[in-house]
């Protein structure tokens, strides 16, 4: 690094000095805490941003987003330039240059690492960062912060996106790096367009209208989702959807009590929801939510994940929950009849000469019952540590690889191969061949690579899926509900003193330390018929997460109670 650089970055960050007494991690999806001790981590995480792009000659992203959590929170994710999250190589350095106070060991930090993955910095090479942010009040002073980080590096270029998605964010890098123009508008018309492709390959005689729900009603959870839902609906003809919870003056705060997190995890109705929804088809989302005739459907606070619900009874507010193991089943299966269909031979001149890899991944929190279910589909389910990170790269391993946490995040990775071989397959079709079940198939295939998002879990791109294929398959919300039935679950949160001291392993199934804490979770999971409980430190929040399913939900609720409480008895309480 030569002098200039280095007087550049030792002015620039004397301007943001880290918090003292707090040790910042890099976290399940990047860094997250109260917004007002973020300054110094954001801009830290510019300077990071920029070294990648000019490592990696390519787009890098950053979105100032806290996601599911309270409103005073925010955070920074990192996206790479194939649009998913930062490389887990680098995250020792962003946690090593997020917690270093002394400015002669943060300059220190920086120059062995350019010199340690040779980034020719101070130069003349150049870098381009796109930035975005949720609806988070505290997002403009933070996104100056990632600007000045940016800056502080010679040659780099901050490029402002606006309020965004995380997704869209996500979606922008990726598709830029392929060579692509970026636009929001590219990304509604992509979405849009793609819906109404798969939408028009309906077969007509199989299309059971009065089986459809009638209307989504979707949860914005107070934030940028239900407004970017206001907008993508405009360019989607055949769903009647209503936003509630759009974050509106006077509508709500971010995440209180709405919100696919919330939905999930309380598995009752957000607020702005009542008994006259009844029936209906409703989703969340962050996070949405979805309920619909009506079904109702939740976002959550950067709508990077999804969950469907609907209200059975007027007698209280507890919902029937679709989650995102239910929605992974969805995909799952309405892929296989695809694959299916292009495996048979008809007499159209289109031979499937590849058998395509299609596999699953889920983690510890999926429901016991879609697992069964998905086994018995005769699916490859893989199992991965909490975090799309891990997810991601796991479904990258197969052809068509789909995933998808029971929280609502997940989403469909094709293969460069696959899509190729979709594509010969649908333009080499003789004449006879076009308009056979076979290359509906392969446009089907095509249409869903289009619609989903491959850079990262997204409720926009999610929910006009499913919608596709309950239209495709004239499902209702109850319908669908029934592909399996959940066992009965809980989930419990306990702050502790240091819920660093937990480690564990076999995909977070094991709990290593502290030593005894495991056996005592194995005796209290043996009491109860189909038991099954783990605990695992949040990298979102600052809690331990206990989970706990079993044949009935008093016994799935007395067993997280008791887990809890053994976690207590062996971390301590944070007093704080
Ligand atoms: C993030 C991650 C998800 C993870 C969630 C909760 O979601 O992207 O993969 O499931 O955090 O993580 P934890 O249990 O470690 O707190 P989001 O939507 O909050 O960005």
């Amino acid at each position: 690094m030569n002098e200039k650089q280095q007087a550049l970055l030792i002015e620039s960050a004397s301007r943001f000095p880290p918090p003292q007494g707090v040790k910042l991690s890099y976290g399940t999806s990047g860094f997250r805490a109260d917004a007002s001790i973020l300054s110094s981590t954001v801009f830290r995480v510019g300077i990071l941003a920029a070294l990648r792009s000019i490592k990696t000659k390519s787009v890098i992203g950053l979105m100032i987003t806290a996601s599911h959590n309270q409103v005073s929170d925010n955070g920074i994710k990192i996206a790479d330039p194939t649009g998913g999250m930062l490389t887990q190589d680098w995250e020792p350095f962003a946690d090593a240059i997020a917690n270093a106070i002394d400015p002669k060991d943060f300059i220190q930090l920086i120059t062995e690492f350019v010199k340690k993955e040779d980034i020719p910095i101070g130069g003349v090479q150049s870098a381009e960062i796109y930035l975005g942010r949720d609806t988070r009040p505290s997002g403009e002073v933070l996104l100056e912060a990632a600007k000045q980080g940016i800056s502080s590096v010679v040659g780099a270029v901050a490029i402002d996106m606006g309020i965004l998605t995380t997704p869209q964010l996500h979606w922008m890098v990726r598709r830029k790096n392929m060579g692509m123009k970026v636009s929001e508008s590219s990304y509604f018309e992509q979405l849009s367009n793609s819906f109404r492709c798969l939408v028009d390959l309906i077969p007509k005689e199989d299309t059971v209208t009065s089986k459809v729900d009638e209307k989504l009603i979707v949860d914005g959870s107070n934030g940028v989702g239900g407004e970017k839902l206001e907008e993508l609906k405009k360019l989607v003809d055949g769903l009647i959807i209503e936003v509630r919870n759009t974050g509106k003056e006077g509508e709500g705060i971010l995440n209180e009590r709405v919100g696919a997190d919330f939905v999930q995890k309380e598995k009752v109705a957000p607020l702005g929801f009542s008994s006259n929804d009844v029936g209906i088809r409703l989703v969340s989302y962050l996070h949405v939510h979805t309920h619909r005739q009506c079904v109702l459907r939740s976002l959550d606070g950067d709508a990077d994940r999804l969950v469907y619900f609907h209200i059975p009874s007027i007698c209280n507010m507890k919902i029937d929950l679709v989650d995102g193991d239910k929605i992974l089943s969805l995909y799952s299966l309405f892929i296989m009849e695809q694959l299916r269909a292009l495996s048979k031979k008809e007499n159209s001149g289109m031979i499937a000469d590849y058998s395509v890899k299609l596999g699953v991944v889920q983690t510890a929190y999926a429901n016991g019952a879609s697992t069964e279910y998905l086994k018995q589909l005769g699916l490859d389910i893989v199992f991965t540590p909490t975090g799309v990170k891990y997810l991601h790269e796991k479904a990258a391993e197969y052809d068509i690889g789909i995933y998808f946490e029971a929280n609502g995040h997940g989403t469909i990775l094709f293969s460069e191969h696959c899509i190729s071989w979709l594509e010969s397959r649908t333009n080499e079709v003789s004449s006879t061949s076009k308009g056979s079940e076979q290359h509906k198939a392969a446009l089907r295939l095509l249409a869903i690579s289009n619609l989903i998002n491959q850079a990262v879990g997204d409720a926009l791109s999610g929910l006009l899926l499913a919608e596709a294929i309950l239209l495709h398959k004239g499902w209702s919300i109850k319908r669908w509900a029934t592909l399996y039935q959940d066992l009965p679950s809980r989930q419990l949160k306990v702050k502790v003193a240091d819920r660093t001291a937990v480690t564990t392993a076999n995909a977070e199934t094991v709990v290593v330390k502290p030593s005894g804490l495991q056996e005592a979770i194995n005796s209290e999971t043996a009491k109860f018929p189909l038991g099954r409980s783990f605990i695992r430190p949040s990298g979102t929040e600052d809690v331990i997460r206990i989970y706990a399913e079993a044949s009935t939900q008093e016994a799935a609720d007395t067993l997280a109670e008791s887990v809890a409480e053994h976690a207590k008895c062996f971390l301590g309480l944070n007093k704080s």
